[in-house]
């Protein structure tokens, strides 16, 4: 079992919210308010377009607007006055940019120079404008026509085994163009479908179908409105889903009380100032959004849980038939004598120690838990992106279920997902197993028989890229290898690819490492007006609570070459696959609303009457069986999961002192690899993001000092160097034991072999390493 270091800072009294360390200089405002307020602001003094953007803002996320390109949060039916958020603008105003990075630009400037560019001033140079394909002789990309690079790329594929290609998606793409690129792998006879959620919450879709039977989480907004606590594990909710905030601020003045586990003290889960509310916005009076706030060690959430479940059990000793949910669980559920025996011989110092945290604080966490006839627990990535993913949902789950918690009004386990599409991506067929995209209609629907086997996740399409079985990477979306771990292997291998097709809206590194054949092709965005035969189309999206919007994007393209994601996936496909005249690609291109029945006749138990449902407010909800206490398990039954282990980090760590847990994080100015400036405002830390943060006590025992320029090294020794030079120390809140420094800067140290047990999930917030002076 995994050990952390041994000094224990149990005694750490901060886990008031109120409590501030002092070597965490927030910005003065909260999470919202004039803070918030600014970072849009500037962000629009750097587009030129301001009326244009103010007009497509206003509109954000309500119905018949733009749904936002930014985080999967819910849109309500009854949007806030401006539905959107500081990085939601950000995301928008991204898009809108006025600049153009077109084949002249391209002509001008070889990859070489490219290269030496930083990524922020890579996306900065504009929206792309031209299909391009790489001419190695001059290392520029040179304009190419559409059709001479559909050609291409078809003959390429064609001439492939087609488990030699992968389609990678990013979680933007809407609906649509999705299926149509499922649909495409399957009649091309693999599913290599790669996406965004397996280094993200894959975690959620593999192990909650094991516990729960639903890959997905359980609430919908209305159990904000009815639960009494709210627990939260490694979610950074002022950041990656601000408007979430606005429901926090409403359930804690309605009296809910909310719970946070997380390694960093992050602003917006502890006070929230409504940039809605003309009061709270003059006199900067904050809501208090956690009443307690709970720095437990990365990795220590199995412990955390262990701890809670202990508190609950012996609540039940001391006054039986009143704590636990016991009809439920005779009637739903199976595993618990075995779970609450492990629980119960679990030792309270191994807990404390694992934890980071004193039984008091745990105990005191169980109250407000038991206080609680309905609880709600949400979780991000400080669950998800750690070696026993696996085993942090299924204590969550254990919890939840031991009171009932799962499957009635005010109650449920809650993910909150990344990307705007990258749960409703999935639900229509991208992903690596046949599950994902039911054969039989396959062959009723297009007369194609279904690949056989699994195909490959992110990380076996790198293993396969790094052992050359890979030799197509088709990327709708996303900046490969930046996210990617063992970020200079991929890097490296890259080129060696037969082909790889970039489609996207903006310049990034990925498109600097071309494949021997490489296209970089221009998409219209979510804000981009999509006109096609039958006049402007709608795309749509599902977000994290499972509900599904239509969008309709107004901006004027940026440029007359610039083609829809769907009109790009349906016509890669007509110039690859043989003729079959149930695959009418230009028809679906000419009329969305056909891509749509498509969609409802593949997947009718979920979008039945789908386009007409395209525009209600609020969305429409897929449904979710776990919610109904319907268990889609092996068992028919919910699943307990007996604790193996008292950590989620690998077992690579040792217990020497020196070897600290790296935890990599979001900036407050980043949209994952798109880095928007250099300012971690709710953190307090500005200008630099090559930095690596430590608290001081940490500091002082291993000889560091401030401003300080070290390297990391992955202590996992697997025959690979794994080293980032040039960080700068940074005091910081955090546990003892663990450092922390930005994503994607520090891919580079996690191999890709350190992942979640059962997805693959990279664990991105776990990975052991060494400061060399
Ligand atoms: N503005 C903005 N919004 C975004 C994104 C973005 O980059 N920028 N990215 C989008 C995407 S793709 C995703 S997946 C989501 C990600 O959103 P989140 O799920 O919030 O992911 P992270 O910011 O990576 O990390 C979440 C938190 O986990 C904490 N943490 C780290 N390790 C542990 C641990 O062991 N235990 C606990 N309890 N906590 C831990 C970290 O301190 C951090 O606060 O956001 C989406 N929204
Ligand atoms: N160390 C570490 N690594 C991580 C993580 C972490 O927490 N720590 N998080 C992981 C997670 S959760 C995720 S989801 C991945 C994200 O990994 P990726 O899927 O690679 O996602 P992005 O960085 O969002 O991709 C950015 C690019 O998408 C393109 N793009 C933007 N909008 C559109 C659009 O509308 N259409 C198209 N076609 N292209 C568009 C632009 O060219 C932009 O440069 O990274 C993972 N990597
Ligand atoms: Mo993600």
């Amino acid at each position: 079992m995994a050990t952390s270091p041994d000094r224990s800072d149990t005694d750490r009294p901060a886990h008031d919210a109120t409590d501030q360390d002092p070597d965490t200089p927030f910005d003065h405002y909260a999470a919202g308010g004039w803070g918030s307020l600014r970072g849009v602001s500037e962000a629009f003094g750097e587009s030129s377009s301001s009326t244009r953007a103010l007009k497509i803002l206003s509109k954000l996320n309500k119905p018949g607007g733009v749904m936002c390109s930014s985080c999967a949060w819910a849109k309500p039916a009854k949007p806030q006055t401006f539905e959107f958020c500081e990085n939601g603008a950000k995301a928008t105003l991204w898009e809108l940019d006025t600049r153009r990075a077109d084949a002249a630009f391209f002509a001008a400037h070889p990859l070489a120079d490219l290269r030496e560019m930083h990524d922020h001033d890579l996306e900065k140079t504009g929206r792309l404008t031209d299909p391009l394909r790489y001419d190695p002789d001059s290392d520029t990309y040179q304009p190419v026509s559409w059709d001479d690079a559909y050609a291409d790329i078809g003959a390429e594929l064609r001439a492939m085994t087609p488990r030699e290609a992968v389609f990678y998606a990013s979680g933007h793409a809407g609906l649509e163009a999705s299926y149509l690129y499922a649909l495409f792998a399957r009649a091309m006879g693999h599913q290599n479908l790669p996406q965004s959620s397996n280094m993200c919450h894959e975690t959620t879709s593999v192990n909650l179908q094991t516990f729960i039977g639903t890959p997905v989480g359980t609430c919908t907004l209305e159990d904000f409105d009815q639960c009494d606590a709210i627990f939260f594990f490694g979610q950074n909710t002022g950041t990656n889903s601000p408007r979430f905030l606005h429901v926090l601020k409403d359930a804690v003045k309605r009296g809910c009380r909310i719970v946070t586990f997380n390694p960093v003290r992050e602003r917006g889960l502890i006070e929230f100032v409504d940039p809605q509310n003309p009061i709270q916005m003059t006199v900067g009076s904050a809501t208090q959004i956690s009443e307690k706030y709970y720095q437990v060690r990365p990795g220590g959430d199995i412990a955390a849980i262990a701890g809670l479940m202990k508190c609950v059990l012996d609540a039940e000793d001391a006054a039986p038939g009143t704590v636990i949910d016991h009809a439920f669980i005779a009637s739903d559920t199976t595993g618990f004598e075995e779970t609450a025996a492990a629980v119960r011989a679990m030792d309270w110092a191994d807990i404390e120690r694992n934890a980071g945290l004193s039984r008091d604080m745990i105990a005191e966490a169980a109250e407000i838990y038991l206080g609680a006839k309905n609880a709600i627990g949400i979780y991000g990535m400080g669950l998800t992106q750690h070696v026993n993913g696996w085993l942090n949902l299924g204590m969550l789950c254990n919890l939840l279920l031991m009171r009932g918690n799962i499957g009635r009004p005010g109650t449920g386990i809650s993910p909150v997902r990344g990307h705007s599409n990258v749960q409703g991506q999935r639900t229509v067929g991208i992903g690596e197993k046949s599950s994902h995209m039911p054969a039989d209609k396959l062959r009723e629907l297009f007369d194609i028989d279904p690949p056989a086997g699994e195909g490959l996740n992110a990380v076996h399409a790198c293993e396969g890229i790094l052992d050359g079985r890979v030799k197509a990477m088709v990327l709708l979306g996303g900046n490969l290898v930046r996210a990617l771990p063992d970020r200079d292997r991929m890097e490296r291998a890259w080129p060696r690819l037969r082909l790889t097709v970039n489609i996207a809206t903006k310049l990034n590194r990925t498109h600097l490492t071309p494949g021997q054949v490489s296209y970089l092709l221009p998409c219209l965005g979510r804000t981009d007006e999509d006109v096609q035969a039958s006049g402007p189309q709608a795309v749509s999206m599902e977000d994290s609570l499972s509900h599904i919007y239509g969008s309709i994007g107004t901006a004027s393209p940026p440029g007359p070459k610039v083609q829809s994601e769907t009109a790009i996936v349906a016509r890669i496909a007509k110039a690859t696959l043989d003729p079959n005249p149930k695959l009418t690609w230009d028809d679906w291109i000419g009329n969305y609303d056909l891509i749509r029945d498509l969609i409802a006749q593949t997947f009718p138990d979920k979008f039945a009457d789908f386009n007409d449902r395209l525009f209600e407010p609020g969305g429409f909800y897929r449904g979710n069986p776990a919610r109904e206490r319907v268990w889609k398990t092996e068992s028919g039954k919910a699943q307990f999961t007996p604790p193996t282990t008292l950590s989620a980090l690998g077992e690579e760590t040792t217990a020497d002192g020196k070897i600290m847990t790296l935890v990599t994080l979001r900036s407050n100015d980043q949209f994952n690899t798109t880095i928007y400036g250099f300012s971690d405002r709710l953190r307090g830390l500005e200008g630099s993001r090559e930095i690596v943060l430590i608290n001081r006590d940490e500091m002082a025992r291993l000889g560091l000092a401030e401003g300080q320029k070290v390297s990391l090294v992955c202590a996992i020794d697997d025959g690979h160097a794994r080293r980032v030079d040039d960080l700068t120390v940074t005091p910081y809140d955090l546990p003892a034991g663990c450092i922390a420094g930005y994503y994607p800067e520090l891919n580079p140290l996690v191999p890709l072999s350190y992942h979640e047990k059962n997805s693959q999930t990279p664990a991105y917030k776990g990975t052991p390493v060494e400061i060399v002076a």
